[in-house]
């Protein structure tokens, strides 16, 4: 058995750690949950993500929740995937930056830009500010490419590229010439494209 097992529903936020898991490149188990059939409420899962969400992730004894919280705890697992900037190096700044900003303020911003508010709430009050200036520093950062850190490929890109493909996707973000251009780079990596036609079969036979 693997070590690592990844607790995953197809599609979903959890195919973004399967994302993660296959630029790794290390085994990996999947357990499926029916969120159609609420399994992720099912008390086994609750006590491994009492969220009663997807994704977890397995690794031996270790269980790690939320999916920045997990990418970025694999790439630090496993350094020799270089997915990571590592303790030491100037680049973990901005490295963890991005992780936090994607989980912190790009994916609120997007999911609250899908359920408007009936009051628009005060800008110092919202963690991330506003919609317009997550979308604009968030495109400045993917703009000059090709990746966050310029040309080493991390977990910040995975968590950051996720959200823009699904604001992209679900016409939650703009169609921002620097949006395309960063998820059509993302698109050409064998690793996204394995998640995607794998995430298919499982969506197509549940
Ligand atoms: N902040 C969490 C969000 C996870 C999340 O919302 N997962 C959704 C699937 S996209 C889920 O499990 N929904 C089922 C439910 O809430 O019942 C993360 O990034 O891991």
């Amino acid at each position: 058995m693997a070590v690592l097992t990844l607790y995953h529903a197809a599609p979903s936020r959890s195919s973004i750690v399967r994302w993660m898991l296959e630029e790794l490149g290390e085994p990996y188990d999947i357990h499926l949950l029916s969120l159609v059939k609420g399994e992720q409420q099912a008390p086994d899962y609750l006590a491994i993500n009492p969220m009663g969400k997807v994704p977890a992730l397995r690794h031996g004894d270790v269980i790690v929740t939320e999916s920045a919280a997990i990418c970025t705890y694999l790439a630090d697992e496993f350094p020799a995937a270089k997915l990571n900037a590592p303790v030491g190096d100037p680049r973990r700044g901005p490295y963890l930056r991005w992780l936090f900003f994607a989980a912190g303020c790009i994916e609120p911003a997007t999911v609250d830009h899908a359920y408007p508010h009936k009051e628009k709430p005060r800008r110092g009050a919202l963690g991330y500010g506003d919609y317009d200036s997550v979308m604009d520093v968030t495109a400045k950062a993917v703009e000059a490419g090709p990746y966050l850190l310029g040309d080493q490929f991390t977990a910040a890109d995975v968590i950051v590229g996720s959200i823009v493909r699904w604001g992209l996707q679900f016409k939650l973000m703009p169609d921002r010439q620097e949006f395309t251009d960063y998820v059509g780079r993302l698109e050409e990596r064998p690793a996204l494209q394995r998640t995607v036609a794998l995430d298919a079969e499982l969506a197509a036979a549940s």
